[in-house]
């Protein structure tokens, strides 16, 4: 275990130096993120949301020190095993590395000199426990001795490289080149924005335990593939549209800038991971460049049905044409909430096109713009199983009592938000155990496209308590009762949570 770490340890620091994403941990993880099979990554999301990063380190790092372990034990009998099970990962890293997206040949150098540094230190590992000629006749305290002297070496070894790899890495950091970006406020901002916060004489910015209007940004909800999220210098973004066009044609960070066409609009996201209730949505006030106006500029062939998007990192997303088009407020995002994009939202540039969930709709750190046909390409969450057409379907979540919570008895909100992909909600039930629905007093709709946050004061009797939510769009339709899972397609079902008064 202690050679693996000197392994991962000189494998940060050559990776610090020529490039951070080839760090093996990170190729790895990307290549099990990719492989993994639908059930397990909606697992992994559905259960740890935001954590699903987390989880999969520390999943690794049990892995690596299991397999380490076990060639540990080998090594003390047949050191050659031990050494051939560090060149086995040494090249299979190298190999891992070169098929991530964007490789280059550089990238098999983490792998592969961590691999000789590990192999090195279980060389020097085993043999000093090992008696030697010399210490044949040496008391076991003195071999004892030997042994951790190497021992810590190996840990002062992976911990200085370990420093240093992520020391070198922040060269790679965007966070200096961010700052210094300044957003223009757009001519148009759509008029029904900034209303009122106060309906029926609640002011819904008080109202304890409710969602925000607008999610603040370090809050927001974040699902994408990238382990190490990617950084790229707005100086040296562009943006390169082909496929099925008339003009090709690439733009770049500061022709988004100089535009005239900028707008402002209030977008809800959602993830198709989210299970009823959950917390993979959020709401921001976002600015950028209409979508219609760029894709009008190449002149998009009518019958090619999809717009593939792909990040600096190779994910892809497949949005009907139709949609990318005449979607109002479909944009290239360059600023969330009064803010640029947060790196890890997709600075510089991502697309938002409202009404369809993330997957289909929202690629952050976009490079590529492609037109082509449903049946010519499949994008990355397409290929693994889950629907091509991802309209957000309506769904409504309680905020506030929050599940299994203890709650005192009185007057206390009932609260949440609800949203109906592209249409305004116009109706929000409740029903507190056995008795009938009750229509929650609903906020101002200030976007169709954002969530509307709706409360019901409550009168709160000791015991325990069952309460439900539902909402209606504009055009009468009840959201589903019917529970699902989020595979393929969207969880949908009516959200329950169980409170107990005291
Ligand atoms: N480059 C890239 N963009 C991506 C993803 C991704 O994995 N990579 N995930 C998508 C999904 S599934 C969702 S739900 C939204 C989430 O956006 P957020 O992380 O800003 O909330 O981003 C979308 N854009
Ligand atoms: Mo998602």
């Amino acid at each position: 275990m202690l050679a693996a770490a000197v392994a991962l340890g000189v494998a940060g620091l050559v990776a610090g130096l020529v490039s951070p994403p080839a760090w093996p941990l990170t190729v790895i993880g990307g290549a099990v993120v990719d492989l993994s099979p639908h059930s397990v990554t909606e697992f992994t999301i559905s259960t740890f949301g935001r954590n699903d990063k987390l989880v999969l380190s520390i999943g690794m790092a049990l892995v690596i020190a299991a397999i380490a372990a076990a060639l540990g034990v080998v090594s003390i009998t047949r050191l050659r095993a031990g050494l051939a099970g560090f060149g086995a990962f040494g090249v299979l890293g190298a190999a891992v590395a070169l098929t991530r997206p964007a490789a280059a040949l550089v990238d098999t150098l983490p792998a592969l000199l961590g691999a000789v540094a590990g192999a090195a230190a279980l060389l020097l590992l085993i043999q000093s426990l090992a008696p030697g000629p010399v210490a044949k006749g040496a008391a076991p305290a003195e071999d004892r001795r030997r042994f951790l002297r190497i021992a810590g070496l190996a840990v002062a070894v992976t911990a200085v490289g370990g420093w240093a790899g992520t020391t070198l890495q922040r060269r790679f950091d965007v966070s200096q080149a961010r700052s210094r970006v300044k957003i223009p406020t757009p001519a148009a901002t759509s008029p029904v924005q900034s209303g009122p916060t106060v309906a029926s004489g609640i002011d819904f910015a008080t109202v304890d335990g409710l969602s925000p209007l607008f999610t603040p940004n370090k809050d927001f909800y974040r699902i994408d593939t990238a382990l190490l999220v990617p950084q790229i210098d707005p100086a040296g973004w562009s943006l390169r549209i082909h496929g099925r066009v008339a003009n090709e044609r690439k733009y770049t960070f500061d022709e988004l800038l100089a535009r005239s066409d900028l707008i402002e609009a209030d977008i809800s996201l959602a993830c198709v991971s989210n299970e009823v209730g959950g917390p993979l949505t959020g709401a921001a006030r976002w600015v950028g460049v209409p979508l219609a106006n760029i894709l009008a500029e190449v002149g998009p062939d009518p019958a090619a049905g999809q717009l593939i998007t792909r990040s600096s990192d190779g994910w892809t997303c497949g949005t009907p044409t139709q949609d990318a088009m005449t979607t109002p407020n479909a944009m290239l995002a360059l600023s969330m909430n009064g803010e640029p994009l947060p790196v890890e939202h997709g600075f510089p540039v991502r697309m938002i096109v409202p009404g369809l969930y993330g997957y289909v709709s929202a690629t952050k750190w976009i490079v590529d713009m492609e037109f082509t046909g449903f049946a010519d390409a499949a994008s990355y969450w397409v290929q693994r199983g889950w629907d091509a057409m991802a309209p957000i379907l309506t769904f409504s979540r309680i905020d506030t009592p929050g599940q299994s919570r203890a709650v005192r008895a009185g007057r206390v909100p009932i609260a949440g938000v609800a949203l109906s992909g592209s249409k305004a909600i116009s109706k929000v039930e409740v029903k507190i155990d056995d008795t009938d629905w009750q229509p929650a007093t609903l906020a101002p709709q200030t976007s169709v496209q954002l969530w509307r946050q709706w409360v019901l004061p409550w009168d709160a009797e000791t015991g325990r308590h069952v309460l439900s939510v539902r909402a209606t769009d504009e055009l009468g339709q009840l959201q589903s009762e019917e529970q699902y899972s989020p595979y393929p397609n969207a969880s949908s079902g009516w959200h329950t949570v169980n409170v107990t008064v005291t």
